[in-house]
């Protein structure tokens, strides 16, 4: 046996007895899902029914459910139990101009709380530490989403939302935060606040960070660590299947376990819905296995992600999947050449003298798109000489031409001159279409 020190046994199952639980609870999600508006009537029409799930491939069989399926029943098209039943809704970002309702019972909140709270046991979190949620409150999932799981853990949660920076660094100071969650662009951009206030993040409490809500790069994770001095753990989830905590790193940090306790994880083609060989990049579909009040079959996340198979060395037996590359919708074609935002970001994050936030801008000379990286630098960097800024901005455009295949322009801004935002970052703005 095993010693590994987990919050709940479950994360270590061998995979024969995590698939026979898979299964066993993909029956009765089928079941419950049944009494949706909508599957009901799917099922009655495909004949299918939870019965005829001799294994887990069986689910093959079942059709995918898009986003667009969610917004053609709102709002309460996929509730499969009476509203009565119905303690809390949320409400997603709609940041591709989507917002989709989702429902949760009082079993739900209290599985999610759990999943949440196995996550931050995970990362080292325990009773006593103060845990400073500065994310969104409300119908977003991340603010309330740590928030339960944090308090079910026993730690001392101080929800103090999103913004403010300059009272969340004093809240850090008095009340010896040990531990954050905060949007990762958020997290870098605060760093301005530190300095301005002559703090350094160092010198506090904090053992730890969680972030997530928005694709970052393996460099900015490195920077934040940096300047943070912490660990920052990725942390995945979406409102359609309740949260974050979906997947989460271990303390390897090597990839996000998804707990397959409560989810069926599938890698598809997002142009055939083939599943590819483990391993392969592609668009992550999953299923709920343990969500009463709108259990989802087969939801296209959008996002893409691979397995990786091998047995992690943290012991947990549920499969990771790779930091999440950003949104199938999120690819930019410019010149016919498809980019991916946070290409451009590895990029930046490997110079020095690259600041805290970036924007990339599509137009179009004529008939050609034009694409603009602006750039904010360091203050030590701004400070340098006309030369050295344009060897930078040499250096950049050469290194984003290598990397993404077309030429950029590269504009260099001072410290602080793109907006910041609270909530997820902006990165990209198309105005190719106005
Ligand atoms: O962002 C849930 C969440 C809150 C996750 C806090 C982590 C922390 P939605 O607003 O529904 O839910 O947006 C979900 O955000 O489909 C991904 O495209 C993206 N996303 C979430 N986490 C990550 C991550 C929350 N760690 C959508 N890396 C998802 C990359 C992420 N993208």
């Amino acid at each position: 046996m095993t010693s590994v020190d987990v919050y709940d046994p479950n994360e270590l199952l061998e995979r024969p007895l995590l698939e026979q639980l898979q299964l066993q609870r993909l029956r009765c999600t089928i079941e419950q899902a049944a009494r949706s508006p909508y599957y009901g009537k799917l099922f009655a029409d495909l004949k299918l029914d939870p019965e005829s799930l001799q294994g887990l491939d069986d689910l093959r069989r079942f059709p995918f459910t898009e986003k667009q399926h969610l917004r053609d029943g709102y709002p309460y098209g996929l509730l499969a139990v009476p509203k009565a039943e119905v303690v809390r809704m949320h409400h997603s970002s709609g940041t591709t101009g989507m917002a989709t309702a989702v429902f949760h019972t009082a079993g739900d909140i209290d599985r999610w709380a759990d999943l949440v709270a196995r996550c931050l046991y995970m990362i080292g979190m325990r009773k006593g530490d103060v845990f400073q949620n500065m994310m969104t409150y409300g119908l977003f999932t991340g603010g309330l989403g740590l928030h339960y799981g944090a308090e079910k853990l026993g730690a001392f949660v101080i929800p103090t939302g999103a913004g403010n920076s300059r009272r969340q660094i004093q809240f850090m100071q008095i009340f010896e935060t040990t531990a954050v969650h905060i949007i990762p662009s958020y997290a870098l951009a605060l760093l301005a606040a530190f300095e301005e206030m002559n703090v350094d993040p160092k010198s506090l409490s904090l053992r730890l960070a969680v972030g997530g809500a928005e694709p970052y790069s393996e460099g900015m994770r490195e920077r934040l660590q940096e300047a943070w001095g912490i660990p920052f753990y990725n942390c995945y989830g979406l409102s359609e299947m309740q949260g974050p905590g979906v997947a989460f790193e271990c303390a390897e940090q090597h990839g996000l376990h998804l707990w397959e306790d409560a989810y069926l994880a599938e890698i598809i083609d997002p142009e055939t819905g083939d599943r590819g060989p483990d391993g392969q990049e592609g668009e992550l579909v999953l299923t709920s296995l343990t969500r009463e009040a709108m259990p989802l079959i087969r939801y296209r996340t959008r996002d893409l992600s691979s397995f990786i198979s091998a047995p992690c060395a943290c012991g947990r037996t549920h499969r990771r999947l790779t930091r999440i590359q950003g949104r199938a919708d999120d690819m930019l074609i410019v010149r016919g050449v498809n980019i991916f935002p946070l290409q451009i970001e590895r990029v930046l994050m490997s110079m020095p003298e690259v600041g805290h936030s970036y924007l990339i801008v599509i137009g179009r000379d004529g008939l050609v798109d034009r694409l603009t990286v602006r750039v904010e630098l360091t203050p030590e960097t701004f400070k340098g000489d006309l030369a050295h800024l344009r060897d930078i901005q040499d250096r950049l455009t050469d290194a984003l031409r290598e990397e993404i295949l077309v030429r950029p322009r590269v504009e260099l801004l001072e410290p602080g001159a793109i907006p910041r935002q609270e909530g997820k970052a902006v990165r990209v703005v198309d105005e190719r279409d106005k």
